[in-house]
């Protein structure tokens, strides 16, 4: 659906979307999924997520001193805090930090906060291949890329803007999947993509506010870049392999999966 030249993804309620999940997933577009009612986004503040996590430490990766971020590459300076420290501090200097990604599975109280039922009847939602948490200030960014798996990012607390670019838009491209960062694209943002490639890749990009208790289906392959809007912003997203049919037609894809897993499990550290 286009209005005013920009696409406009479908607006859905949870229920209908769980029960079309097989035709959504085969149409590979974003979806905005709303009245999702196994969660209560509103009881989600830095302090519950605190507590659910047992204040446990977390790595962080610091930002340059001009509030920008160097991204895993380039080796960047990383932090440990425990998370409530971590949320005083970006109180103050919201960027000081890039974002902190945490994996539920160590966590067993926020891994069953979160944990999408079975009752459902989806197992791919109610057995991710991996759930985490996306926390961060006002101004902070998760840099344009893709991933090698289906997604589902549901808004617990603030907003969070999306930019969504399909797979195969002419000028995009992603990093060399031998780098342990495949997934990323060689342009560190949107907006530091050159004209006049900008003017076309922008014509095909998705743009989408994500509110409180709402969510978006991410398809398998598909860019994404997230702006962080207010003053705390806390997500969980679902990740679950795409099945064959869809990977099979990109075997780059798994190759740099294959590796920014192990690197990811080596570092520690999301993105
Ligand atoms: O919510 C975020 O900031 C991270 C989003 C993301 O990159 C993802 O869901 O894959």
């Amino acid at each position: 659906m286009t209005q005013n030249g920009k696409i406009k993804p479908l607006k859905i309620d949870w229920i209908s979307f769980v029960q079309q999940f097989n035709r959504f997933s085969r149409a590979n577009q974003p979806i905005i999924i709303t009245e999702l009612d196994f969660i209560n986004a509103y009881q989600w503040d830095g302090e519950n997520l605190s507590e659910l996590m047992d204040n446990a430490t977390l790595t962080l990766m610091e930002s340059q001193s001009d509030g920008t971020f160097s991204g895993r590459s380039d080796n960047p300076k990383t932090s440990m805090m425990r998370m409530s420290d971590y949320l005083s501090i970006i109180e103050q200097y919201p960027t000081r930090y890039q974002y902190a990604g945490i994996r539920v599975d160590p966590y067993p109280k926020l891994a069953e906060q979160v944990r999408i039922p079975e009752s459902y009847g989806i197992t791919s939602l109610s057995k991710p291949c991996e759930t985490n948490i996306w926390v961060g200030g006002k101004g902070c960014i998760t840099r344009i890329h893709f991933d090698q798996v289906e997604n589902l990012n549901v808004q617990l607390k603030g907003r969070k803007k999306f930019f969504l670019i399909p797979p195969n838009v002419k000028g995009m491209r992603a990093r060399s999947p031998f780098s342990f960062q495949g997934h990323l694209s060689h342009y560190n943002l949107i907006d530091s993509i050159p004209s006049p490639e900008k003017q076309t890749i922008m014509q095909q990009c998705i743009e989408v506010t994500l509110h409180q208790g709402e969510a978006i289906y991410i398809p398998f392959c598909w860019w994404h870049e997230v702006h962080y809007i207010d003053d705390l912003n806390i997500n969980v997203n679902y990740w679950w392999f795409a099945g064959r049919k869809k990977t099979i037609t990109k075997p780059r894809v798994l190759l740099s999966s294959t590796l920014t897993s192990m690197d990811r499990k080596f570092r520690s550290l999301n993105l």
